[in-house]
């Protein structure tokens, strides 16, 4: 470490020390938080199938840069190089279609575990965990825009199936890797335009749910999340699978619930939402995207969403309960950039509000003084943050600054450019 850089990083210490806060403390806690690394950012969630079916939509990335992973050996070895540039230990998150291979006549209501064995062995040999979503979409049996809602038994069948299998493989991850695999749920059943029925499909997405989640599995082996949208491009009028319905879905199953920052209302803060919720729940998976205008998947950067998410996720102590995962695409711009920069965003965001002073904003809202309340948040914001940022960089042997791109730049002109 430089010279210049730890005498940065003591000279931050003794300015935050004046405001209580204590640094050593907050770069050890921003130590322990993992993040859950979005593999399908390499691939534009368009998966390893060797179907040649139609990508059916239900999620789609814009831009076509160069370089994306035509299989998972090139997707672990483009995340092999995200996760050297990303300071702290992270787990990497999987869709349901990112197989590591195809058996014969095998579809994804009866994926095994042997279909992701090329991941189990990587993460494995990395000592890191994974997660595993089931990817309700991009697939024929997505069937007018309807996945387990749909009104055809057999089709419902399918997903049904997807989902109970993904848990399963969850499970073996959960178990091989010592670390719960989080098996996030979000199905893109909606309607471009208003239904004439918008209850039957929620009665029977729920009965699917209920179907999927029959199995009890170890807890210290899977665990389940339910995630709602607000829309998305051909679900603007309905999406079956909303806000309430999972609001309420969630505690009555007893599941988590996952809060995408890109599936409110433009307006809407998630991080508002978190009090909110942890005053009745006890664990909740995040992704934390970025919104422009709409659920757009944008690379995060460090917004006031960001650090309002950030910030109401750490400081009244439930961060262990919160599993953090990143869920944008982009394909315009180098995706292993995009990992990059994006995870080191908002591990900058959390940072902030880790070195943020609680105490002395809290003594100041405990005598309604909301004057000298307001005059420290604002003042806050130009403590010397980014010297501990690099300090915690540099502890964790990873480039400071955007010195990662360096590396970015030279596994594109000697892997990507010729894929
Ligand atoms: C889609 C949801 C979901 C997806 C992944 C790829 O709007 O956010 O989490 O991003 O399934
Ligand atoms: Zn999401």
């Amino acid at each position: 470490m430089s010279s210049n850089l730890e005498l940065a990083y003591k000279l931050a210490c003794e300015k935050y020390a004046e405001y209580g806060v204590d640094v050593a403390k907050a770069v050890e806690a921003l130590n322990k938080i993992s993040l859950s690394i979005h593999a399908w950012q390499g691939d534009d969630v368009v998966g390893f199938e060797d179907t040649n079916h139609a990508l059916t939509g239900g999620c789609q990335v814009t831009g076509n840069y160069p370089g994306r992973a035509r299989n998972s050996e090139e997707l672990r070895q483009d995340l092999d190089l995200a996760l050297s540039l990303i300071p702290g230990k992270h787990r990497v998150n999987l869709q349901g279609h990112q197989v590591d291979k195809m058996l014969p006549g095998v579809d994804r209501d009866a994926f095994t575990i042997e279909n992701f064995s090329g991941w189990l062995d990587w993460a494995k040999a990395k000592g890191i965990g994974m997660d595993l979503a089931p990817a309700f979409y991009s697939h024929p049996k997505l069937d007018n825009g309807l996945s387990l809602s749909h009104p055809d038994k057999g089709i419902r069948d399918f997903w049904v199936n997807h989902g109970i299998a993904c848990r399963k493989i969850g499970a073996e991850f959960g178990k091989a890797l010592g670390t719960p695999c989080i098996s996030n749920f979000w199905a893109p059943d909606g309607f471009k335009d208003k239904p004439a029925d918008a209850f039957a499909p929620r009665q029977r997405l729920a009965e699917s749910l209920d179907r999927c989640f029959a199995e009890a599995i170890d807890p210290a082996f899977e665990r389940d999340a339910v995630e709602a949208k607000l829309f998305g491009i051909g679900t603007e009028s309905c999406t079956v699978g909303s806000h309430e319905f999972y609001m309420l879905y969630a505690p009555s199953r007893n599941k988590m619930l996952c809060l995408d920052s890109g599936h409110f209302h433009p307006t809407e803060s998630i991080g508002e939402k978190l009090s909110a919720i942890f005053t009745f729940m006890d664990e909740i998976l995040l992704h934390v995207s970025r919104g422009v205008r709409w659920d757009s998947d944008h690379v995060t950067t460090i917004n006031d969403e960001l650090l309002a998410i950030a910030r109401e996720s750490v400081v009244y102590g439930y961060s262990d309960k919160i599993h953090y995962a990143l869920d944008y695409f982009d394909a315009s711009i180098n995706r292993i950039g995009a990992w990059v920069i994006g995870a080191r965003s908002f591990q900058m965001a959390l940072l902030i509000a880790l070195l943020e002073p609680h105490c002395m904003l809290w003594d100041a809202e405990g005598k309604f003084d909301f004057t000298s309340r307001l005059a420290l948040q604002e003042t806050a914001k130009s403590l010397p943050w980014g010297a501990v940022w690099d300090y915690f960089c540099a502890s964790n042997n990873v480039p400071t600054g955007a010195g990662y791109m360096a590396a970015i730049k030279d596994y594109e002109k000697k892997v990507l450019l010729n894929r």
